[in-house]
């Protein structure tokens, strides 16, 4: 593995502070990230146990955004059309936003965190509280194999993907899909959005990585779709080797050729990326540094894990950013990690509360600039890093 980012001493980007807290001495690591050579594999270099991060405390909610249950819910109507599966089994359910469009008799969730499964378990879908691996996919499968396995934004946050998969080959019928949906690598490089790289995020995927990486366990990709979540993200579509029943699309040889013609297979474009970031990050704070000149009333828009990575790397200190706004329950009333920056329950964007406001959730620019449009009728501006430090 050959390091080409140093993102610095970061604390773990989702342990929000409780006010009590405030003056413990955080517990930080080193976030640098690296290229594997071989397997064409990006990923950090000091990893987080696992438990210290997907416990009972996770309050990270797929369900916040309109965009991801929309999204979700066209997924799951096209996965019924296409596949037709009887059994359907989520890695990473998190609160149900997929879940949700099946009937509960035909899907059953994966959730290692105690409070996101209880909130499925609640509603009535089978959900078990465990890490996915061989052990809990034949207690699953004892009498029934699954027909369509999903997994959203979970692949990336698992160091040992060997187990995953072993464990998928076990699970799936031999007709059985695979579908695997993570932030692109490609879209990551090309919109500098360096903030994807945290504790959580031990790998960031490329179709030319995933493609070497499931080869041993007798998988391969037939299909890619390229979506607008959380930045650009890929949809794999992966089939055991020998199924037959579903021809490789020529999407899979176009994301590859793409993805080589970028040059993501070569560590110069991983080091060309680190000078950028270093860049992003001298105007980043340039910006803030003439907006707090001139008295600028700045506050955050969506404590996101991703903000973590930015404030610390940048070094941007409470007061800089006066509080966040965020809708997520489990975050209100707490502060960010590092920054220490309070988190607020969200309001609508008014001009007299704020002149200005930094955009944590950027990859939901979109559905909050619809939010917000009297905000930004009456003059209100956005600050953003991606894809470049500006005012908008
Ligand atoms: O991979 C991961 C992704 C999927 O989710 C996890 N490791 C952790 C988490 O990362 P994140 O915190 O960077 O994700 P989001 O989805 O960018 O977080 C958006 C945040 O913004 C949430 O806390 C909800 C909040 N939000 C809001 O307050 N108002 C979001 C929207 C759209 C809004 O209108």
């Amino acid at each position: 593995m050959k390091k080409f980012l140093d993102l610095g001493l970061q604390p773990l980007a989702n342990s929000y502070l409780l006010k009590k807290d405030l003056n413990r001495k955080e517990k930080k690591f080193r976030l640098s990230v690296g290229f594997d050579e071989k397997k064409y594999l990006v990923s950090i270099l000091n990893t987080v146990p696992k438990e210290k991060m997907f416990n009972e405390n996770y309050p990270y909610k797929s369900s916040e955004s309109y965009t991801m249950k929309k999204e979700f819910r066209k997924l799951s109507e096209k996965i019924k059309k296409k596949f037709r599966p009887n059994m359907v089994l989520e890695i990473g359910s998190n609160d149900g936003a997929f879940l949700k469009n099946f009937n509960k008799k035909n899907i059953v969730g994966v959730e290692p965190c105690r409070n996101l499964a209880n909130i499925t378990k609640r509603k009535g879908y089978k959900t078990f509280c465990e890490y996915w691996d061989s052990k809990l996919a034949k207690i699953i499968t004892k009498d029934q194999k699954i027909d369509l396995i999903y997994s959203a934004n979970t692949l990336s946050h698992i160091e040992n993907y060997s187990e995953i998969f072993k464990a998928v080959d076990l699970a799936l019928t031999n007709k059985g899909v695979l579908v695997l949906e993570d932030p692109s690598l490609l879209e990551c490089l090309k919109n500098g959005a360096y903030d994807q790289f945290y504790c959580e995020h031990v790998y960031v995927f490329s179709a030319i990585a995933l493609q070497k990486i499931i080869d041993p366990f007798n998988l391969e990709i037939f299909d890619i779709e390229n979506t607008r979540t959380h930045g650009g993200s890929n949809r794999y579509f992966i089939k055991k080797k020998n199924n037959n029943f579903y021809k490789v699309s020529k999407n899979v040889r176009n994301n590859i050729s793409k993805e080589m013609k970028f040059g993501l297979h070569k560590f110069t474009t991983y080091k060309n990326f680190s000078r950028k970031v270093v860049k992003s990050k001298i105007k980043l704070n340039k910006l803030f540094n003439n907006l707090l000149k001139k008295n600028k009333n700045i506050i955050g828009y969506g404590a996101t894990a991703k903000s973590c990575t930015v404030l610390n790397y940048c070094k941007i200190k409470k007061g800089a950013i006066k509080y966040f706004y965020d809708t997520t329950s489990f975050k209100i009333g707490k502060y960010l990690p590092g920054s220490k920056i309070e988190i607020k329950k969200y309001k609508k964007l008014n001009k007299e509360d704020t002149d200005i406001v930094y955009l944590g959730a950027w990859n939901f620019k979109d559905e909050i600039f619809k939010k917000e449009k009297h905000f930004i009728k009456s003059g209100g501006k956005f600050i953003t890093h991606i894809p470049l430090p500006k005012i908008i």
